[in-house]
Order: C-alpha cells, then structure tokens, then sequence
C-alpha cells in the first residue's frame, strides 16, 4: 500500500495542471468549454486617451476573474491621480470590485472579484475597460497581448485557465475637416458636424477630424474653419 501511494503523489506531482502549488487552487488548463474573452480591434488616434473594452463570451456563470496586459510601444495604461490605474467594469458586474497595479514583469494585472461571490450578468458583451493612452508617435497596428486570464466559476470557486488572447490596435490620423472620412473636404462634412451640434452624428462622424481648431470641443467655430478648408 505505501508504495502504491509513492506512486500516485509522483504521478500528481509529474502531471502539470493537477496541483498548483502556488496558489493550492484546482485549475482546469484545458478550459474545457470553450470560453474566452475578446478585445474587439480598436482604432487608436495618436495622443489621445481611449477606452479599450474587453468582452467575455460564456457559457457558465463566473463570480471573479484576473488577467495581465502587455501593451506595445507608445501605449500605456491610464493612472489615476492617487496611483491607481484606471480600469472599470461594465453593466455585467453586480456588487463587483476591480483593481489593477503593474507587476513585475511590466504587466498591468486586473482583478475582479465579488463580496458576496455574486456572478457577473450576461453571456457575451463588454466586461470591462482599461483606459490606455497613445503617445503621439504611436503607428498601429500593434497587438496587446493578455496572458494568465483566471475566471473562477460560481458553481464550484473552481479557477479555469482562458487561452492567451491578443488584440490590435490600428491607427487613425484623423484628416482635419474630412468629418465623415471620404477623403475630401466638403459640404457634406459640415452637415455631418451640424447634426453632431443637434445631437444627431451619423455613424462616420470623426470627431478629432471635426475638431478643426483642436480645443476640445466641437461647435459653430470649427464649422467656420471647416468652410474655409472647403
Ligand atoms: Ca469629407
Ligand atoms: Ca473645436
């Protein structure tokens, strides 16, 4: 019999996945149900700041989840004033908490866990956000790559290892005037401001092309430069 238990700990310590010593968690690194998460490409316009989303398809209820971003050169996650990275989760939460702090090897770790190990809402969508900023000499496409991504499943607490994902990041250097993006300057693109004014912007309304005098607000006065650009 003792040799017999010699051989299962040997067996269980050889098979990766089994035991995690570190953490003494239960981790299935085979995610056997298919669910991940998903960074929809975002168009990244040089020197601003920007919300990168982050959205999780699932089949079963998850209450926490961790994961760590690289981003590429010229890209860095946003710091709140006290320190802190801004990061935010979105509609899905219920009484959920988020965090982030840069580790060691340069990476932004998230986490996000519930009080009450409430799960987070829904099957697919955005769950949540980190708020990166482009240094102006940024060119896309780049990639954000997300590693160590951790759901704990509400059922059993039982942590599921998600595959590595990455996403891209383009470029968008906006054309100053060409509001709706159709290579010329025009009256087309002053209509295209007009309705942004009325709380009416079409779907190819660029904002930083509209934004022809750079102060951050889009009025009658970028129009009037818009008309002289025509
Ligand atoms: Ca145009
Ligand atoms: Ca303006």
């Amino acid at each position: 019999m003792n040799k017999l238990f010699k051989v299962v700990i040997a067996v269980l310590l050889l098979v990766p996945g089994i035991v995690n010593a570190e953490n003494d968690v239960e981790i299935d690194k085979q995610n056997h149900i298919g669910d991940r998460i998903v960074i929809p490409r975002l168009t990244i316009t040089p020197g601003k700041t920007q919300k990168l989303a982050i959205q999780l398809l699932n089949s079963v209820e998850y209450t926490a989840f961790q994961a760590e971003f690289y981003f590429p050169a010229g890209i860095s996650p946003v710091k709140n004033a006290d320190g802190s990275y801004s990061v935010s989760l979105s509609s899905r939460k219920t009484n959920h908490s988020i965090s982030a702090n840069i580790v060691s090897d340069g990476g932004l770790k998230v986490a996000a866990y519930s009080f009450g190990n409430e799960s987070l809402k829904g099957n697919s969508g955005d769950l949540f956000y980190i708020d990166i900023t482009s240094e102006s000499t940024f060119v896309g496409p780049a990639t954000v790559e997300v590693k160590g991504i951790l759901f704990t499943q509400t059922s059993d607490r039982k942590e599921v290892a998600f595959s590595d994902v990455n996403g891209i990041l383009d470029t968008h250097t906006p054309v100053m005037g060409d509001v709706n993006g159709d290579g010329t300057i025009n009256i087309a693109d002053v209509e295209e401001v007009a309705n942004y004014i009325m709380g009416n912007p079409s779907e190819r309304f660029d904002a930083d092309a509209a934004d022809v005098n750079s102060d951050d607000v889009i009025d009658a006065a970028d129009i009037v430069l818009i008309n002289k650009l025509k």
